[in-house]
């Protein structure tokens, strides 16, 4: 076994259920040995693609997929500047796909190569949308009797673009307040496919439609089930501040990304002000951004996505990080992660003692039959297979039958704006 080496690494573009899905396979000199990883970045998979195949290809070709820790390392500065959705995405594809391959060298999942299971399932929560109180409502109540105890909801805002709700464009006739632009709004063509739609939005009338939000949900279902929320980093810091407040006698289970990245420092007039928990993270990209959030608790679930950091290497050092500080995890797992990202958010939600949550969007029956093993869901929580590695795999000839489809801009999102034209952060 100490002459296996690398033979190929190869990339699988995929999109079963209008969700474009990269995914990385590396196979071995060993026949039949080969693992897979989640290297999706939606909104530019064709740039990941080509930092797989004229970068990484090549650089790992002839290694041995036994030595995660220095592919990872020697990998990350390849291309001495480092970090970023691009390569990290890539480097991931890689990283998860060695823990596949070594957890079916072991004959282990990978949770048991992390030092085995601290629980026996991961609790999840899923996504109530609507656009108006009745849908979010009825939808939640849906998902209460499947078993789901932890629920996100949104609203949409009447006459504004929202994010989280679909059918979130901006309607001229409903909106309030001043408003000067209307020409650089994008008009939508119902024969294109946009990854992420445009239009106006305003903080003030977003805060209002999301408190009614959750006043409705608490009077209506009640406090037996846990609310989380999703912010979007959308609104001007100081508003979110006032914002976190507000929701406190709401008792979130989380609220999400209140400020951008870029406004980190915020986090920590929220901590002094009020005690509801504050989730953030699928956006970083690096160490420098994640650490003084964990170390000075200015978070209470991390929520990077992992392969945005470069797979499942440094997540589990980031988890470690976090339990020092107690810290949970709640990584992020939208239907842009692809169920191969999944499988690697489970294995570290098993084997972490400070996990807090898992979000998942639910597969489709097509997303299902591309990739066997997918991560079963029943009763409110996620079941590992017991399968070695990742325990998922994908059908690459059905996954050719889906072939990344043609999006407006490429698959860019559309701009956000306020009503006088301003860029809004998504
Ligand atoms: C979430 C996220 C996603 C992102 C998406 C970006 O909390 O699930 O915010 O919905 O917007 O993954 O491509
Ligand atoms: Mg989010």
């Amino acid at each position: 076994m100490s002459d296996l080496q690398i033979r190929d690494v190869r990339v699988i573009l995929t999109e079963p259920d209008n969700i474009r899905l990269v995914i990385v396979k590396i196979e071995t000199t060993e026949p039949e040995l080969y693992g897979i990883g989640c290297a999706t970045f939606t909104q530019r998979p064709t740039a990941v693609v080509s930092a797989v195949n004229d970068y990484l290809r090549p650089f790992l070709i002839g290694k041995n997929p036994a030595d995660i820790e220095d592919i990872w390392q020697s990998s990350y500065v390849s291309s001495y500047w480092r970090n970023g959705p691009v390569l990290n995405n890539a480097l991931s594809g890689v990283d998860q796909a060695l823990w596949d391959i070594k957890g079916k060298l072991a004959n282990m999942p990978v949770y048991d190569l992390f030092g085995g299971k601290a629980r026996d399932a991961a609790a999840v929560y899923v996504h109530s949308t609507g656009d108006d109180l009745q849908e979010v409502e009825d939808r939640a109540r849906a998902f209460i009797d499947q078993g789901f105890h932890y629920i996100r909801v949104q609203v949409a805002t009447p006459g504004y673009a929202t994010y989280g709700s679909r059918g979130a464009v901006a309607d001229d006739s409903l909106q309030t307040g001043p408003r000067v632009i209307t020409d650089r709004v994008t008009k939508f063509d119902s024969n294109t496919i946009y990854a992420h739609p445009g239009g106006i939005f305003e903080p003030r009338p977003y805060i209002k439609s999301a408190l009614g939000l959750f006043e409705h949900i608490r009077a209506t279902i009640g406090w037996d089930i846990e609310i989380l929320h999703d912010v979007h980093e959308r609104i001007p810091p100081i508003m979110g501040v006032d914002l976190a407040k507000e929701v406190e006698q709401y008792k979130l289970f989380f609220l999400e990304d209140l400020f951008a990245p870029e406004d980190n420092d915020y986090f920590r007039m929220v901590r002094q002000q009020t005690s509801t928990p504050i989730a953030m993270g699928e956006l970083y990209n690096s160490p420098h951004e994640i650490i003084p959030m964990v170390k000075d608790r200015l978070l209470d679930f991390m929520r990077v996505h992992i392969s945005q950091i470069g797979g499942l290497t440094p997540a589990r050092k980031l988890a470690a990080l976090c339990e020092a500080f107690n810290v949970r995890t709640a990584w992020h797992g939208p239907g842009d992660t692809s169920p191969v990202g999944h499988a690697a958010n489970l294995m570290l939600d098993l084997n972490t003692i400070n996990f807090g949550i898992q979000e998942y969007a639910i597969f489709q029956e097509r997303t299902q039959e591309v990739f066997p093993g997918c991560p079963e869901v029943r009763g409110g929580y996620m079941w590992p297979n017991g399968k070695p590695g990742l325990g998922i795999d994908v059908d690459e000839e059905l996954a050719a039958k889906y072939p990344f489809k043609e999006r407006a801009f490429g698959g860019a999102w559309d701009t956000v704006r306020r009503a006088d034209g301003g860029v809004v952060r998504p």
